[in-house]
């Protein structure tokens, strides 16, 4: 796929100091910080597909992965709101044996801005870790992020523990694969392909 969008493209090719002043230069000109984050995951697409295809190896990949967490160090303070009181709490996770976070920490950061409470418990998280975290909390969403395929299986198997448990909550899967049909698969209530998903859901929600 050709990347027409210069920060789309400095991304996939790792120029870092490219991708770095892009950012600030678009924020300048007051590009909506989501817009930009937009740009950013096609270009981790492509990065994506580029190590598919072999071109790229796991190197790259940790690159790309530094260079969006760079970029979003700047995006960061422009994608929170200054929201004084809580409208409730939401637990997320990033699904055992999947390390992927830059995804689900952008979508903590938009439901920080929208005003709620989020119990961030990380990456590579087994259900007990979420079924402690729901308990405590009382949280009435929870996001679980999921980027490998190889995980859907365990991502089901963790929302069925959650229903055992009878707990009173909605679970939101999202990630770069999921669909409405992984969605009726694992037995998730919603599914969100991106961070502003994520916010109108959890509107839906609370
Ligand atoms: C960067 C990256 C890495 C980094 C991750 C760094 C980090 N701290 O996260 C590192 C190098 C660690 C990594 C490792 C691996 N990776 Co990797 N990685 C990527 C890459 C290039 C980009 C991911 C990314 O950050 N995108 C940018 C963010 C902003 O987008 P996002 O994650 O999709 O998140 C957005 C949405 O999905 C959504 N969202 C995300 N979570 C949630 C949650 C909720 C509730 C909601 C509503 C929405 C939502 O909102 C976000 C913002 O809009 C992808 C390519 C791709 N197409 O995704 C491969 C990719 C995911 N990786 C892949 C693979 C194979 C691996 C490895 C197995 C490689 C290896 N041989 O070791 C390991 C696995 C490690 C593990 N156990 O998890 C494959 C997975 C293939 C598959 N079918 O499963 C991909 C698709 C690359 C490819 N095309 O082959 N990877």
């Amino acid at each position: 796929m050709a990347l027409t969008d210069q920060l789309a493209s400095a991304i996939a090719e790792l120029e870092d100091e490219k991708v770095l002043s892009l950012v600030k230069e678009r924020l300048d000109a007051g590009t909506s910080p989501l817009e930009i984050v937009a740009k950013l995951q096609e270009g981790m697409t492509e990065v994506g597909n580029r190590f598919e295809q072999g071109e790229y190896f796991l190197s790259e990949l940790i690159m790309a992965g530094e260079i969006m967490k760079d970029a979003m160090a700047i995006l960061e303070p422009h994608l929170q709101g200054q929201q004084q009181e809580f409208k409730g709490n939401i637990v997320i996770g990033t699904v055992k044996g999947d390390v992927h976070d830059l995804g689900k920490n952008i979508v903590v950061m938009l439901l920080k801005g929208a005003g709620y409470n989020v119990i961030d418990l990380g990456v590579d998280v087994p259900a007990e870790k979420f079924i402690n975290a729901i308990k405590e909390s009382k949280a009435p969403m929870v996001g679980m992020s999921v980027l490998l395929t190889g995980c859907q299986e365990g991502m089901k198997d963790i929302i069925a523990a959650i229903r055992a448990e009878g707990l009173d909550t909605k679970i939101v899967i999202g990630g770069n694969y999921v669909d409405e049909k992984v969605r009726q698969y694992v037995g998730a209530d919603y599914v969100g392909t991106n961070a502003s998903d994520a916010v109108k859901i959890a509107e839906q929600i609370f």
